[in-house]
C-alpha cells in the first residue's frame, strides 16, 4: 500500500500521536532521474589524471581487474557504496564497474571528498555519485538516500560501507516501518534528528520502501571498526537484516591502515603543518599499538629520540625490545619537543601534562579521532591564548608565559594536515572490498559477521607482489607434507598472530 496522505493513514490506524508538522525546511527532497551532484563536473580531467598517477599505487585493484574483469562476476548487480569519495575510492569503484556493477556512490564524510575524484566518475560514468567536499548534515543524508534508491525505485543488491550508515540507513527504515512511533523518539545528534526527517518523510510516502529494499540485499562489506563493531551489536540482538563481511580486521587491510598507513602520514602531517626538523628531536609517542609502533619506528627513521608510553606490559616489553625508552606522560612532559598519541584512549595527555611542556612543544594525536588530548583544558582556560597560525595549526599561549603548537585541534593529524592514507595502502583495503563483493553475490551466507578467509587475505598480498618485485618461495610437495601445509595456502592456522 502506497500512502499518499500520511495524516489520514495515521490518524485512523494509529493511537499515538505522530510529528503532523510540516517537512523541516532544511530538508531536501530526492530525484531518482539525477546522474550526479557533485562540487563542479569541470574538474573531471583533473581527476582522471590523478587516477591514472595511481594505477601503478594500487597494483591490487589493477589485478583484480585484469584476473576477474573478462568474468564479470558482478554483472547484472546494484552495489550501493558510502565510503570517501577520494582518487582512491574512484579506482575501487571503477575496479567493482569493470567486474560488471551498477553502481551508485556518495560519501561516508562530509569533508574528506575530493571533488576531482567525484567530478571524474561522475563525467566517466562507472558511478551516479552525490559527493562533494563541505556537505551539510542534511546534504550527506540526502546523498546517503539518493545513492540507495535507483531510478526505477529499487535498492542496491550489495552495499560498500565505510563507518555504517548506509547499513543504519537501511536498518532504521525497516524498524520504522515495523513500529512507526520510534519515529517521535527523541534524536541525540544532528545525524540522527537528519536520518529520522527522511525516514518519516519516505514513511509517508511509501510505509514499505526500507523493507523492500532491505529484503533484497544480499550483503554489506564493511571497512572500519566503528562500522563493523554495530555489525557485530546488530548481529547479537539477532538484528541484523542480511550477511556482513568484516573488512576491517583482514590482516592486510589492518596492518597497512594502522601500521604501514600512519608510519607514512604521521611525519606527512607534522611536516606540511610546522616544516619541522625531526632528526635530534625528542618524540614521546603515547601508546605502542600498531598505529603507535609505526609512528615510533617513522620518527626513529627520521632521526628522532623516541620516548614511548604504555600501559601494557607486553606492548612495553616491545618497546623496550626495539630500543625506545618507556616513561610515563608525566615524566616525558618535560622532555618531549613533539608529541604523539596513538592509543585511542580518553586525554592521554592531559592540561596538567601541557603546563609542563617545553616552550613551543608540538602536540598532536593519530589515534582517537577527538579526545586523546584534552583540548577542552585549553578551550577553556581563562588565560589560555589560542593564535590561529594557518589552517590546523594553533599556537595556545599559556599563563606560564610558555606556548604550545597544537595541530588539526587535537583531532587526527594526517588527516587534518595531510591527506589521509597514501595509494598502496588504500589498494590492500579496497582489494579486500573487492573480493568480499564477489563472495557476497556468490555465496549463500547467514545473516552473521564473517570475515574474509585466510585464502582471500593471502591473495590480496599476493595480488601486491608483483609490483613489489618480490619472489615469492613455493613449498615442495615434502615441505608441504612434512608442516602438513597446502601448497597453494592457507598457511597459517587462524589464531597465528601476524
Ligand atoms: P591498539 O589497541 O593496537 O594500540 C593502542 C595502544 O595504546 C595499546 O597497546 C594500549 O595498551 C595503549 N594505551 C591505552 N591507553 C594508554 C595510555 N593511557 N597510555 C599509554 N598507552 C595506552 O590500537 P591501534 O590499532 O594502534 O589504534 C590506536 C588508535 O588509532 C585507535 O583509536 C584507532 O582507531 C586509531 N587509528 C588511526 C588511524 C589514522 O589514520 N589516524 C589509523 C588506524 C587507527
Ligand atoms: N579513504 N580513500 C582525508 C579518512 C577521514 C580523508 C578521512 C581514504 C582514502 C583513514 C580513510 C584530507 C582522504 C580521506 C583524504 C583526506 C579516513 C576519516 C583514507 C584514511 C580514513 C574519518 N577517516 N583514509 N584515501 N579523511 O585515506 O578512502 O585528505
Amino acid at each position: 500500500m502506497i500512502i499518499q496522505n500520511r495524516k489520514h493513514y495515521l490518524k485512523n490506524t494509529e493511537k499515538k500521536e505522530y510529528p503532523m508538522e510540516s517537512k523541516d525546511p532544511r530538508f531536501i527532497d530526492l530525484d531518482l532521474n539525477l546522474k550526479y551532484k557533485v562540487k563542479d563536473i569541470g574538474l573531471a580531467e583533473d581527476g582522471h589524471k590523478d587516477m591514472q598517477l595511481s594505477e601503478k599505487e594500487m597494483p591490487g585493484l589493477m589485478a583484480i581487474r585484469e584476473k576477474y574483469g573478462p568474468q564479470k562476476p558482478l554483472a547484472g548487480l546494484k552495489i550501493m557504496g558510502s565510503l570517501h569519495m577520494t582518487i582512491q575510492t574512484a579506482m575501487l569503484i571503477d575496479t567493482l564497474y569493470e567486474l560488471g556493477a551498477d553502481i551508485r556512490w556518495a560519501t561516508c564524510n562530509i569533508f574528506s571528498t575530493q571533488d576531482h575524484a567525484a567530478a571524474a566518475i561522475a563525467q566517466k560514468g562507472s558511478a551516479a555519485v552525490f559527493a562533494w567536499k563541505g556537505e551539510t548534515m542534511e546534504e550527506f543524508w540526502w546523498c546517503t538516500e539518493q545513492a540507495l534508491i535507483w531510478p526505477d525505485g529499487t535498492g542496491p543488491d550489495l552495499i560498500v560501507d565505510d563507518g555504517g550508515d548506509a547499513t543504519l540507513f537501511v536498518h532504521q527504515g525497516v524498524k520504522v516501518e515495523k513500529d512507526p512511533s520510534v519515529l517521535n523518539n527523541a534524536t541525540h545528534s544532528v545525524d540522527e534528528r537528519c536520518l529520522m526527517e527522511r525516514l518519516r518523510v519516505s514513511f509517508g510516502q511509501d510505509n514499505q520502501k526500507w523493507t523492500r529494499i532491505a529484503k533484497k540485499i544480499r550483503g554489506v562489506s564493511e571497512e572500519t571498526t566503528t562500522g563493523v563493531h554495530r555489525l557485530y551489536q546488530l548481529a547479537g540482538k539477532n538484528e541484523l537484516l542480511f550477511p556482513a563481511i568484516n573488512v576491517n580486521d583482514s590482516v592486510t587491510k589492518s596492518k597497512f591502515d594502522n601500521l604501514y598507513g600512519c608510519r607514512e602520514s604521521l611525519a606527512d602531517g607534522i611536516k606540511r603543518a610546522t616544516d619541522v626538523m625531526l632528526a635530534g628531536k625528542t618524540v614521546v609517542v603515547a601508546g605502542y599499538g600498531d598505529v603507535g609502533k609505526g609512528c615510533a619506528a617513522s620518527m626513529k627513521g627520521y632521526g628522532a629520540i623516541v620516548l614511548v608510553t604504555e600501559i601494557d606490559p607486553i606492548c612495553a616489553l616491545q618497546a623496550a625490545m626495539e630500543g625506545f625508552e618507556v616513561v610515563t606522560m608525566d615524566a616525558a612532559a618535560t622532555r618531549g619537543d613533539i608529541f604523539v598519541t596513538a592509543t585511542g584512549n580518553y586525554h592521554v595527555i592531559t592540561g596538567r601534562h601541557i603546563e609542563q611542556m617545553k616552550d613551543e612543544s608540538i602536540i598532536c594525536n593519530i589515534g582517537h579521532f577527538d579526545n586523546e588530548i584534552e583540548m577542552s583544558y585549553l578551550d577553556n582556560h581563562p588565560k589560555a591564548v589560542k593564535l590561529n597560525i594557518k589552517p590546523q595549526v594553533d599556537k595556545w599561549t599559556l599563563e606560564s608565559g610558555r606556548s604550545v603548537i597544537v595541530l588539526a585541534e587535537g583531532r587526527l593529524v594526517n588527516l587534518g594536515c595531510a591527506t589521509g592514507h597514501p595509494s598502496f595502502v588504500m589498494s590492500n583495503s579496497f582489494s579486500n572490498q573487492t573480493l568480499a563483493q564477489i563472495k557476497l553475490a556468490h555465496e549463500k551466507l547467514e545473516n552473521k559477521v564473517y570475515t574474509l578467509p585466510k585464502e582471500l587475505d593471502e591473495e590480496v598480498a599476493r595480488l601486491h607482489l608483483k609490483n613489489l618485485s618480490v619472489t615469492l618461495t613455493t613449498l615442495t610437495q615434502e615441505q608441504s607434507d612434512y608442516l602438513g601445509i597446502p601448497v597453494n595456502g592457507p598457511y597459517k592456522s587462524d589464531h597465528y598472530r601476524y
